[in-house]
């Protein structure tokens, strides 16, 4: 059974993107109800609010990182909120922010599953393989850098926050709907031999056996961490992001990746990320993220218990 204490903890940063606005995920989150949404599947949700962290100065790059600094402050206090909810037996929901503070979030659940003995798995629901490197990156931003730094290839201050050079190994990562990814990035996930499930590739076989194999080999003993991009999902449906790439999942895809893991029942931290409301619609890309958190929580666990019964699959 999922963890049903659930805590949610708030992120309000963009330091680690190129567009701004990301910042205000939290609340856009809030106001489209995750709470309720969470509590209604008879959940303990507690809303530890807003985390406090450096404001995003709009520098230029420096030696391939903007906002290097801040954006290692941001981490170091966002592993130290996740580290202690998991310690507390809860399960983390970081509402981002951008997708630099998956470094932080992913640390502490790392450091936790070394701690008690879990096997670790990441799913990387994304339009981009955030694989960069200082020399690699076009742009500088961290965002497009998380899970090269995860995976200890990035600066000091990145890599060391979970007190374990790498976090974790790429061994551990399965990326979903990839679908925009830079030169050097290509490279470098062959070279690391990083599990990708890219958007031909489940155009092609089928969301079902992409999920499938994706989650091969999870056990009781396995945690579950779902690192959620917005911009996973079809810029038509979720407008609200700054790097949206054509050609993502439709909601059905979406959902179905997301019942898939509610029936593993091993779900046992989350991020939210990059959903960006100053360039979201009647805040329907936060609603959207909502109805994909209900669906991990098991929506359709009973419709599928149902069906069960009645001996059809
Ligand atoms: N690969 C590009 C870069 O590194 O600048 C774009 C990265 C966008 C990252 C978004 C959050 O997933
Ligand atoms: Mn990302
Ligand atoms: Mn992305
Ligand atoms: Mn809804």
């Amino acid at each position: 059974m999922t963890n049903l204490n659930v805590s949610l903890i708030g992120a309000p940063t963009d330091v680690g993107a190129g567009t701004r606005g990301a910042s205000m995920g939290p609340e856009a989150l809030r106001v489209a109800d995750i709470r309720a949404a969470i509590a209604a599947f008879g959940a303990d949700v507690r809303d530890c609010g807003d985390l406090a962290g450096p404001a995003n100065p709009n520098l230029p790059a420096v030696d391939g990182f903007r906002h290097l600094h801040e954006v290692a402050q941001w981490n170091e206090i966002l592993h130290d909120a996740v580290y202690a909810e998991l310690c507390a037996g809860r399960l983390p929901v970081m509402l981002g922010g951008d997708h630099c503070l998956a470094i932080g979030s992913i640390s502490a659940v790392a450091r936790h599953c070394r701690t008690v003995g879990k096997k670790l798995l990441v799913l990387w629901f994304d339009a981009h393989a955030d694989l960069n490197t200082a020399t690699m990156t076009p742009s500088g931003n961290i965002h497009g850098m998380p899970v090269a730094c995860l995976c200890g290839h990035g600066p000091d201050v990145l890599t060391r926050i979970g007190g374990n050079i790498p976090a974790m190994l790429p061994s551990e990562i399965r990326q979903i709907g990839i679908r925009s990814v830079d030169e050097g990035e290509k490279r470098f996930l062959c070279e690391l031999g990083v599990e990708v499930f890219d958007m031909r590739y489940i155009d092609e076989v089928g969301m079902r056996a992409v999920m499938e194999q994706a989650l091969a080999g999870v056990d009781e003993n396995t945690h579950l961490h779902v690192s959620l991009d917005v911009d996973f999902l079809d810029p038509t449906i979720a407008p609200g992001v700054g790097t949206t790439v054509r050609g993502g999942p439709t909601y059905r895809e979406a959902e179905l990746c997301m019942e898939m893991i509610a029936d593993t029942d091993q779900l046992a931290s989350l991020d939210i990320v990059e959903l960006n409301p100053a360039l979201d619609h009647r805040n329907m890309t936060a609603e959207l993220a909502v109805d994909l958190v209900e669906s991990l929580f098991g929506k359709s666990t009973l419709m599928r218990m149902h069906r069960q019964t009645r001996g059809n699959r």
